[in-house]
């Protein structure tokens, strides 16, 4: 196979060139003394027409891994990150932790301080060379990537940076971490050839084990209350049609638990809603696919005569330190490969469980029916009550925004009311907050003509550096809808306080100690600064026309808005 002859002088000019020999689009950066050399490159480029991936200066780390996670959940590929030695890697561990449990691949490179204090190029010059070496700096992001290295000399580069692209595609997807000392990057290499992607080739997606298909078809053929629990399924967007064509065909309930994605239509009828407690009750085989944790042990279990399956890349969760859940199957395999199997061998089975089939078929239509009166009671309910209630502000977002609209859940938006019906226009986060901001924003920059709203609640706004994200979504041109369900407190802490303790002074004196966030800055001033619109929200009559309002400026004026709506419970 022919080599690719590149003239380069510096590694920093033949990392970029390789990363877009590699089809890497953007970096998303924080720059430091350490980018030197790759300033120089990037600018070299530039004049003389180089290609190389797109350079953004994102001035808060954490927005730039948001950056990166929200083009790579639109698309899967991985982007790069790159931040300044330790302090950057610091102030982008959050959503490194965050890439790693949503299984998002992220190339996150870092400088490392250069070592030599004399007489080498890119060597020490100022004081913080010294202030900011550690002595394993990787091994603050170790137990949560799944890669890290520290690419030590030139000729390394090619296969360090495809090694890098390889394990963070590789499913399950994730991060991985690369430090680059300055004075490597520095070093003259002259002419330099790169030999094609393909002779490092991607790892192929694990397939299922098919005998262990073909029992577990067996058990659930023969189970009279089967349920599937999901959280992240649609992660593979392939898998949600064979998931929608299972859970139709053979009458197995859905439930989406801290969906991560969209996993199912929502208007499918076997999708039974966010809420395992709903059906567990009942159930005598669960099958969890790419769920991390389908169940709270201590709120509701399954029977203790419930079988359960895991089918997940890496269904133990290798990444858990404590997981115990139940697991008579535990099958490796990527969903949309073992979903197919394992409806091929069902359907095998289809003839003699036809009838039990239909019986279960009719009993979930009638509970389905009585799942969506309930919900529709509770929306009539919510409806006028003021402060506006999410149910309430979810409903008429859902009325305004179409069906390939993207939103982001980083807030208290009440999923039942959301109609969602193709696959990668839902993505919620999994531990850390304030992605929210930055990830709509990446989600803009792979697909720029959609609307993509980021529903933030008060705190997760905050914590998503929203003057940083503002700037960016200003100055790369991609207008954005946020959303704010202000409800003036981490009301999530304050339940949490209120469940341990039904009966404690919390509780009794309606008055949390640190959960409290007033008085509730006005948000809707702080997209100002970066010419956006803004307007807040109390009373709920007025919340069509903010949105209406707030999508003029967005869609025809391409300013990005907020709107700040006062909520309730
Ligand atoms: C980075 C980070 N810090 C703290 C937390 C703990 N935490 C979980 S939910 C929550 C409150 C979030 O407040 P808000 O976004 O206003 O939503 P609400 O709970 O009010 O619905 C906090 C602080 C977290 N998950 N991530």
């Amino acid at each position: 196979m022919k080599k690719e002859k590149k003239t380069v002088h510096s590694v920093a000019q033949a990392f970029l060139a390789l990363l877009a020999d590699r089809g890497v689009k953007y970096i998303f950066a924080n720059a430091g003394t350490d980018f030197a050399p790759l300033i120089e490159a990037f600018a070299k480029a530039e004049t003389l027409h180089l290609p190389v991936p797109k350079p953004i200066a994102v001035p808060h780390e954490n927005v730039a891994m948001a950056l990166a996670m929200g083009y790579t959940m639109i698309t899967g590929d991985p982007q790069v990150v790159m931040v300044h030695t330790n302090v950057g890697t610091a102030n982008a561990l959050c959503q490194i932790l965050n890439t790693n449990k949503l299984n998002l691949p992220v190339i996150v490179t870092a400088g490392r301080t250069p070592y030599t204090e004399e007489n080498v190029e890119g060597g020490r010059s100022i004081d913080i060379h010294w202030t900011q070496e550690m002595f394993d700096q990787a091994g603050m992001v170790r137990e949560t990537v799944k890669w890290d290295y520290e690419l030590r000399e030139a000729g390394q580069l090619h296969a360090i940076v495809d090694r890098a692209l390889n394990i963070s595609k590789a499913l399950p997807k994730g991060p991985v971490y690369l430090t680059l000392p300055r004075e490597i990057l520095a070093a003259d290499i002259g002419e330099v050839t790169f030999d094609p992607a393909t002779q490092h080739s991607n790892a192929t997606v694990p397939y299922p084990d098919l005998n262990a298909i073909d029992q577990l078809a067996e058990c659930i053929m023969k189970a009279k209350n089967p349920m599937i629990i999901t959280s992240q399924l649609g992660n593979i967007i392939e898998a949600v049609k064979p998931l929608s064509d299972l859970a139709e065909r053979f009458a197995i309930p859905v439930t989406q638990y801290r969906p991560r994605t969209l996993n199912i239509p929502t208007d499918h009828p076997m999708h039974m809603g966010f809420d395992p407690s709903f059906l567990i009750g009942e159930a005598d085989f669960i099958i969890a696919i790419e769920c991390e944790v389908p169940w709270i042990p201590n709120v509701k279990k399954p029977p203790s005569n419930c079988k359960v399956a895991h089918i997940a890349s890496d269904p133990l969760y290798t990444a858990a330190p404590h997981r115990g859940f139940r697991a008579d199957f535990t099958i490796t395999g990527a969903a949309d490969t073992s979903l197919l199997a394992l409806s091929l061998a069902m359907d095998s089975r289809l003839a003699i469980s036809r009838d039990r089939l239909e019986t279960r078929r009719s009993r979930l239509k009638k509970l389905k029916k009585s799942l969506n009166e309930e919900w529709q009671n509770q929306l009539t309910r919510s409806t006028h009550s003021s402060p506006i209630s999410p149910t309430w502000l979810t409903h008429c977002l859902n009325n305004v925004i179409d069906v390939t609209s993207v939103v982001m859940r980083e807030s208290p938006l009440d999923l039942r009311y959301l109609e969602r019906s193709h696959p990668g226009t839902l993505f919620g986060g999994a531990s850390g907050l304030g992605w929210g901001l930055g990830g709509a924003i990446g989600a803009k920059l792979a697909n720029p003509d959609n609307l993509v709203v980021a529903t933030e609640g008060d705190g997760a706004y905050m914590f998503s550096n929203p003057v940083s994200a503002h700037y960016i979504a200003a100055t790369l041109d991609l207008p954005f809808l946020t959303v704010i369900f202000n409800n003036e407190r981490w009301d999530a802490v304050k339940r949490a306080t209120h469940a341990m303790y039904p009966e404690g002074y919390a509780k009794k004196r309606n008055a949390a100690p640190l959960t409290n966030l007033q008085p509730s800055p006005h948000f809707e001033k702080v997209v100002l600064a970066s010419d956006g619109y803004g307007e807040m929200v109390t009373d709920p009559e007025k919340v069509y026309g903010a949105l209406e309002r707030a999508l003029k400026s967005v869609i025809i004026e391409k300013r990005q808005a907020v709107l700040n709506i006062i909520c309730g419970e």
